[in-house]
């Protein structure tokens, strides 16, 4: 019989070449439960026609929660249990979320299910978070981090079933559900330098929106990448990592009613945009804002913060760089 290397496995044998503690995978431990359970919803709401769209009643006749609502609660449950987690920053709850604040040694920075127009349909959502670690040589100020200070980041593509997990210094590494629900067979990611492969993923009904220098430049590369959008960032970012090229949400300037313009983008810092951020860069890539600035070295002032994005390839992330810099 053929037996693949479990998460669980991989993550020990990690900590332990590097003489860590197993805290870390006390808490990998945790997340996993949630994105499981979160996949476990979603696969059966999808069948039995329950996946929990806003004020809609079940067969029962019981008000649906919502399903980001559902995996929210079954992430808080998690998070709380293994009493590891200082405090968490979730897309669905306004102010900061208080868990473990004395015993607590990791902040987390998660959404559960992010794409939600994908959860009608029964399509791919993500679950994406970041990983940052409580200062343990002096006092703990509880500021929340900059994406260079995650120690890891990750992302569940749900119900495909693939788990994308980067380590700080150690690498991108992705997994796949097997029957029995274990994460398995780690394989390292990198972007392919091979330009042949490489694909643009943006929302093409805001193009006419985004700046001009930005159209100018989706113009020059039209003819030489193909086009692809889910709408999911998880599902989008899954399919660069793989195949290359540029995923990206660029600020909306030039749009017909003004009050639409979202001149600081739409995706959220924290969970979203630092996430995949670090995850591309384990992966030899990199990602920048509207200013042409590293998601990275971008320090949140508030939660729930916005960006503009553009991840991927290196050499294409800096070729935008150049341009959004001026
Ligand atoms: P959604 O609004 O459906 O939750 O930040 C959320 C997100 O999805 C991303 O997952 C996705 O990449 C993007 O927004 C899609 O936005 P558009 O519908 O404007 O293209």
């Amino acid at each position: 019989m053929r037996f693949e290397q479990t998460f669980m496995n991989f993550i020990l044998q990690h900590q332990e070449r590097h003489n860590r503690t197993y805290h870390f995978l006390i808490l990998m431990d945790a997340i996993i439960s949630a994105a499981k359970r979160i996949q476990h919803y979603y696969l059966t709401g999808a069948l039995k026609g329950n996946l929990g769209l806003v004020g809609s009643v079940n067969v029962q006749g019981e008000e649906v929660m919502r399903m980001d609502q559902i995996a929210q609660e079954i992430t808080i449950h998690y998070l709380g249990s293994c009493g590891r987690v200082i405090h968490a920053v979730s897309e669905e709850t306004k102010e900061i979320i208080p868990i473990n604040t004395e015993g607590g040694r990791y902040f987390v920075y998660f959404d559960s299910l992010d794409g939600s127009s994908n959860v009608s349909h029964g399509l791919p959502v993500g679950f994406l978070f970041g990983i940052a670690k409580r200062n343990l040589d002096g006092p703990e100020d509880g500021h929340l981090r900059a994406g260079k200070d995650y120690r890891a980041a990750g992302m569940f593509v749900i119900p495909t079933g693939t788990f994308t997990l980067a380590l700080l210094d150690s690498g991108t590494w992705r997994f796949h559900i097997d029957e029995i629900m274990n994460f398995v067979k780690p394989i390292q990611v990198m972007l392919p330098e091979d330009t042949r492969s490489w694909e643009l993923s943006f929302n093409e009904a805001n193009r006419r929106a985004f700046a001009e220098r930005v159209q100018a430049w989706i113009a020059e590369k039209e003819r030489k990448y193909a086009f692809r959008y889910l709408g999911a960032l998880a599902g989008d970012f899954h399919r660069i990592l793989s195949n290359g090229g540029l995923f990206m949400y660029p600020a909306i300037v030039n749009h017909p009613n003004p009050e639409k313009n979202r001149p600081k983008g739409k995706l959220r810092l924290m969970y979203e945009a630092a996430v995949v951020a670090f995850i591309c860069r384990e992966a030899g890539g990199d990602a920048v804002d509207e200013a042409g600035t590293p998601i990275l070295e971008i320090q949140p002032e508030e939660p729930h913060q916005r960006t503009a994005l553009y991840v991927g390839s290196k050499p294409l992330v800096d070729d935008i760089a150049q341009i959004l810099r001026g």
